[in-house]
C-alpha cells in the first residue's frame, strides 16, 4: 500500500492513499459554464464558473500523470424525461425550463451539446462518465458501485456549482463513509456568498462533511511524493 500523504488543508490535513483516492468533477457542463448555455440565458454571470476551469485543467493533467482515477458527472435526463420529476421540472421560476429548447439543444437533455463536458475538461478513454439525474452523483447512478470495486475510500471533489451539486454530491459521500476533500479553487457559483457559505458549511464542526484546501496544496504533495512532475504544479 502507498503512504499515506497528507495535503493542508481546514479543517485540518486531509490524509490520503493516492491510488485509493478518485477524483470527481461535477458537472462541467456547457450549459452551466459557456456563455451561450442555459446559465448564461438566465442572467447568471458565468465567469464566476469559468474561473475553476484553468486549475481543474491543471489538476486533471497531474491526476492523469499520476495514474489515478478521475470521474466526471453529468447532470441530465432521458430525452423522454421519464427520469425526471415533475417537481424538478415545475421549479425553476417557469419560463424556459428543463426539456425545453435552450440555447445549447434541449435543457439539461443527454446527447445535447449543452449537455456535454466543456471541452478543456474532455473525459479521456476510460474515465467513467456518470450521467445522474439529480444533484448528487451517487443518487440512481452506478457511482458507489465503481468506487467500491476500486477500492476508493478518498475523494477529491471539484465542480459546479458549488452550493448544489458539489454540496450534495459531498454529503451523499460523507453518508456512505467516504472522507472528501474539496478544492476551493477547483469550485464555482454564479453567486459568491454561496460559494463562500458552501464552503464553510462543509469544513464546519471539525470537518462535518469533509476538508477544504486550494489545488496547489494537492498538487504540491503530489510533486513532494514523486507522483508527477514539478513542473507541472504550475502548468495550465
Ligand atoms: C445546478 C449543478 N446548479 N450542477 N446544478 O442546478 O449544481
Amino acid at each position: 500500500m502507498t503512504d499515506l500523504l497528507t495535503v493542508p488543508a481546514e479543517p485540518y490535513g486531509f490524509a490520503f492513499d493516492p491510488a485509493r483516492t478518485a477524483l470527481v468533477i461535477i458537472d462541467m457542463q456547457r450549459d452551466f459554464l459557456e456563455p451561450g448555455g442555459f446559465g448564461a440565458m438566465l442572467g447568471n454571470d458565468v465567469g464566476q464558473l469559468r474561473r475553476t476551469i484553468a486549475p481543474n485543467r491543471r489538476l486533471l493533467a497531474a491526476w492523469r500523470q499520476a495514474g489515478l482515477l478521475a470521474i466526471h458527472t453529468r447532470e441530465g435526463h432521458r430525452p423522454d424525461l421519464a427520469d425526471l420529476p415533475p417537481a424538478k421540472r415545475r421549479r425553476g421560476g417557469g419560463g424556459t425550463t428543463i426539456g425545453d429548447s435552450g440555447p445549447m439543444g434541449r435543457i439539461l437533455v443527454r446527447g445535447e451539446p449543452g449537455h456535454d463536458i466543456i471541452p478543456e475538461l474532455a473525459p479521456a478513454p476510460g474515465e467513467p462518465v456518470i450521467d445522474k439525474p439529480g444533484k448528487g452523483a451517487f443518487f440512481a447512478t452506478d457511482l458507489h458501485a465503481i468506487l467500491h470495486n476500486r477500492g476508493i475510500d478518498r475523494l477529491v471533489v471539484t465542480g459546479v456549482t458549488t452550493e448544489v451539486c458539489v454540496n450534495t454530491t459531498v454529503r451523499e459521500a460523507n453518508d456512505r463513509g467516504y472522507d472528501c476533500l474539496v478544492l476551493a479553487d477547483c469550485v464555482g457559483s454564479y453567486f459568491p456568498e454561496f460559494q463562500a457559505m458552501g464552503l464553510a458549511m462543509i469544513k464546519a464542526q471539525g470537518g462535518i462533511f469533509g476538508f477544504v484546501a486550494d489545488s496547489p496544496a494537492l498538487l504540491a504533495s503530489l510533486a513532494a511524493a514523486g507522483l508527477i512532475q514539478p513542473a507541472l504544479q504550475g502548468a495550465a
